[in-house]
């Protein structure tokens, strides 16, 4: 992924659907609705509007699959967390996205999202232990850096380390979808794994 050739969405996969089975490397983005997922998919590939952004979170309830230069996937998992989903399609995506830890075999890396100005929440603590037990080493992205001052990043750098009792050998990355800030370190991520193909 040096430079981006060619970006495209190639598989939806409703709650029911196959789950994309790939041999290409596949680098996966977990978070909250509305923590930036789909806003750092677009950065990552240079493309405004290739992944849907929305103001009405929690309508992603697929699992978008993109590939970048036919070459590497990037795997935008359902959003959770979101309030006005009722309690039993909450659990179905839930088991969904843990099936997909589970069982496919060309993941990579698991980048899990947090908004970098608010504490993570219980969800998110859930989401990073099913990363953990699912044998990945979760690379948390903190979203929205462009919207806290240096001082403030710190701060809520060193509260979201606590919160999700990150461990040695994790990485914390502050992104914005504003300034590109922490994007060449996620590339240059995907790059080294990638490395060898
Ligand atoms: N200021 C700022 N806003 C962002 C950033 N990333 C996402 N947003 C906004 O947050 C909202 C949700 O973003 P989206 O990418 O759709 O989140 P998703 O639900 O996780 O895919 C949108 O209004 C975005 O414009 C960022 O880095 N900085
Ligand atoms: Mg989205």
């Amino acid at each position: 992924m040096n430079k981006i050739k060619s970006a495209e969405l190639e598989q939806v996969c409703g709650i029911s659907s196959a789950l994309p089975v790939h041999t290409l490397p596949e680098y996966a983005f977990a978070g909250r609705s509305n923590v930036g997922k789909s806003s750092l998919i677009n950065a990552l590939l240079e493309r405004k509007r290739l992944a849907r952004t929305s103001q009405d979170p929690g309508k992603t309830q697929t699992i978008n699959v993109y590939n970048v230069n036919k070459a590497v996937y990037l795997v935008d998992l359902p959003g959770y967390g979101y309030a006005r989903t009722s309690r039993e399609t909450r659990a179905k995506w839930g088991k969904m996205i843990e099936r997909y830890l589970r069982t496919s075999e060309a993941l990579r890396t698991v980048f899990l999202l947090v908004d970098m100005r608010h504490e993570p929440t219980a969800d998110d603590r859930t989401m990073i232990d099913w990363i953990r037990e699912t044998g990945y080493t979760p690379v948390v992205i903190m979203t929205k850096a462009d919207k806290l001052s240096k001082n403030e990043q710190a701060k809520m750098k060193s509260v979201i380390r606590k919160a999700l009792s990150i461990r040695e050998g994790e990485t914390l990355i502050p992104f914005s979808a504003v300034t590109k800030a922490g994007r060449e370190e996620i590339l240059e991520l995907i790059r080294e794994n990638n490395e060898g193909e």
